[in-house]
């Protein structure tokens, strides 16, 4: 998805972290999780303090820019984006911060991986289980990556963001800070973000005023940014709308959905472990393409990559993808084109393991179901048969 770099995302987690802190998770296993007892909907709404962007030249410019290209009523753009105001903490928090701790994927890894979000994915699990298994045969997508991704994203709905949407993206529209790396790129991204957000309030007759979500725009369960939604967001629990605020259904299946969008191979591993051969080693040019996949399993193996049995018939292009732990050595493992497809989710390699460790976390913690259960059931459940082995997204859960 069009989301910002690992910078952003550390920043989007530390928020996270202070809202999980305030808010511990409530469902217990085998007790169908009250999710919107538990979202941070109640939490005060984080609106612009700034000057209203009414009067100002640009804003009218813009309006009239995002009215003609999706075809909306140019007064209600005006309108609209005239009564947004400037949000000070979008303008802070958009900027990433300096360079000066070095990146450790252990420590991203745990504060994702824990206890209680863990329970609290299981419990998600159990209480969409047959939307996960139906978005699975729909579009190929094993549930532990949706539910990795729900959990990564929002905790499993429970924070969607706090900030105003029409303001946040309003000020990263039109006062994008000049002192960001990639000022022109970030500001044309989400001037059309906006454009994508009020031609969504306005197709379907609702109030752009009322959502709210991440500091830079991402919306509901998932966290899709408008763009996104207006592309990849699909009606899953079939009740003629597309909420990814309130239902967890549509938000199961648009995920699954954007994973398809983005080339996702039903039955390929997301990833493989890596050793190395150090005599043959050419970390250089595996690390060229960065998360890419690009080498062939004998290319690989000639530049010194050490692979198992299963590797080993890969039939597609692997990217060597290195993650650094601060001051320890760097872990590495052999990203195949569905490791891929999660960073077009949120482009970090570290957030793509994350999700996959989460789901497989999950899915290892689900209790085992009684026979007549999983008979009864399609064969995306992650028990340790050699089928669902098959199916499973990454290394086998059950090994
Ligand atoms: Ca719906």
């Amino acid at each position: 998805m069009s989301k910002p770099p690992l910078p952003i995302t550390a920043l989007v987690t530390a928020l996270i972290l202070l809202l999980a802190a305030a808010l511990p998770a409530q469902a217990g296993a085998g007790k169908k999780p009250r999710l919107k007892r538990v979202q941070d909907t109640a939490a005060a709404v984080i609106e612009g303090t700034g000057p209203a962007y009414a009067g100002r030249p640009e804003t009218l410019a813009l309006a009239d820019e995002i009215a003609q290209q999706h075809g909306l009523d140019r007064l209600w753009v005006r309108r609209t984006l005239g009564k947004a105001r400037q949000v000070p903490q979008v303008m802070r928090l958009i900027v990433p911060p300096p360079v000066t701790v070095p990146k450790n994927w252990q420590q991203y890894r745990s504060r994702f991986l824990e206890p209680e979000r863990i329970q609290a994915g299981v419990a998600f699990w159990q209480a969409h289980r047959a939307t996960l298994e139906r978005a699975s045969s729909s579009y190929g997508v094993p549930p532990e990556i949706v539910v990795g991704i729900i959990g990564v994203e929002t905790y499993f709905g429970r924070h969607q963001g706090r900030y105003r949407v029409l303001d946040a993206l309003a000020t990263l529209a039109l006062d994008f800070p000049a002192e960001h790396p990639r000022a022109a790129a970030r500001t044309a991204f989400f001037r059309a973000e906006l454009g994508a957000f009020l031609k969504l309030r306005q197709q379907n007759g609702l109030d752009a005023f009322k959502p709210r979500g991440s500091y830079a725009g991402a919306l509901g369960i998932p966290q899709f940014m408008p763009s996104s939604w207006a592309r990849y967001a699909v009606d899953f629990d079939q009740d003629g709308r597309v909420d990814l605020f309130d239902s967890t259904a549509d938000a199961i299946g648009s995920v699954a959905h954007y994973f398809k969008s983005f080339n996702w191979k039903p039955g390929m591993p997301t990833h493989y472990p890596v050793d190395f051969d150090y005599e043959r080693m050419d970390l250089e040019t595996l690390l060229a393409p960065d998360i890419k996949p690009t080498f062939g399993v004998e290319q690989f193996t000639a530049k010194g990559v050490v692979l198992g049995a299963l590797a080993r018939q890969h039939p597609g292009p692997l990217a060597l993808v290195e993650l650094q732990n601060g001051d320890y050595a760097p872990s590495y493992v052999a990203g195949t084109e569905n490791f891929y497809a999660i960073t077009r989710y949120n482009w970090s390699s570290y957030y793509a393991l994350a999700v996959i460790e989460l789901g497989q976390a999950v899915a290892a913690a689900l209790p085992a179901r009684a026979p007549e259960a999983q008979a009864s059931s399609t064969p995306s459940n992650t028990g340790c048969s050699a089928s669902t082995q098959a199916s499973t997204s990454a290394m086998p859960i059950c090994r």
